[in-house]
């Protein structure tokens, strides 16, 4: 990872931070894209302490086309030449069944869950196919893979987020770049609160009575798919609490 451009988005929380300092302790070069200024300073100025690896940072919400544009078009020519571009900014936003969910909820799901990594992916793509190299990571989840009570709209966008990745792989055979989704089970984060909005009560109860996976789980998981050989191309990882079996069975003490 010496040296290789790392371009990850929801850097400032959860596991985009846990990401970040994951591939700075390997000596990547660090693009941190964030929507809280405040806290995406505070994960740059701590990793630029701690490993002494380049860091820059852009405010841009993922939603904004044109800021994601301008952000690409405005990096320094050194900075260009993304390697590994990790789609990490995603949100849930509330738990009610079909027929009682909030039309605001679901647009801000798909605005960013599917249609923000739709944004980034193309801004980036293309360096990394004239230089018949690069890497993007998807992190999608278990939920775009099996339903859950309440989980609709959220379980849809990660669903989109699979299948564009498989249609990716298909579009760039033989381009040299990779694809991988990563499919994530309960990682305790702000997932629940932001989901909750704010209700920290109540998001405390989706992680008590068994041990959750850490955003440091799922940052080494990227890790390794990140570091395998040129011609390795994992294109999927499901990881879970050794306590969780499935979207819906989870051990609990
Ligand atoms: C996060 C996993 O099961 O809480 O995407 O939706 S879950």
């Amino acid at each position: 990872m010496k040296n290789t451009i790392v371009l990850i988005t929801g850097a400032s929380s959860g596991i985009g931070e846990a990401c970040a300092e994951t591939f700075a302790a390997e000596g990547a070069r660090l693009i941190l894209w964030a929507r809280r200024a405040d806290k995406l300073d505070t994960v740059a100025a701590s990793i630029r302490e701690r490993f002494a690896v380049d860091c820059i940072t852009h405010v841009v919400d993922v939603r904004d086309r044109d800021a994601v544009n301008k952000a690409i078009a405005a990096l320094p020519p050194s900075w260009a030449p993304i390697d590994v571009l990790v789609n990490n900014a995603g949100l849930s936003r509330g738990l009610e069944p079909i027929h009682e969910g909030v039309i605001e909820n679901w647009e801000e799901m798909i605005d960013t869950n599917v249609k923000g990594l739709l944004y980034v992916t193309r801004a980036v793509l293309p360096t990394m196919v004239a230089r018949k190299s690069g890497h993007v990571i998807n992190v999608a989840s278990i939920a775009g893979m099996q339903a859950y009570r309440g989980g609709n709209v959220y379980g849809a966008t990660k669903a989109a987020v699979k299948m564009l990745s498989e249609n990716m792989q298909v579009d760039l055979n033989g381009t040299g770049v990779r694809v991988c989704t990563i499919d994530p089970g309960l990682v305790e984060t702000e997932f629940s609160v932001v989901r909750f909005r704010g209700d920290t009560d109540r998001a405390s109860t989706v992680y008590q009575g068994y041990q959750p996976l850490t955003a440091h789980d799922v940052a080494d998981t990227i890790l390794y798919v990140a570091t395998r050989p040129a011609h390795v191309n994992i294109q999927n990882i499901l990881l879970t609490p050794t306590a969780q079996a499935s979207a819906t069975v989870v051990h609990r003490t």
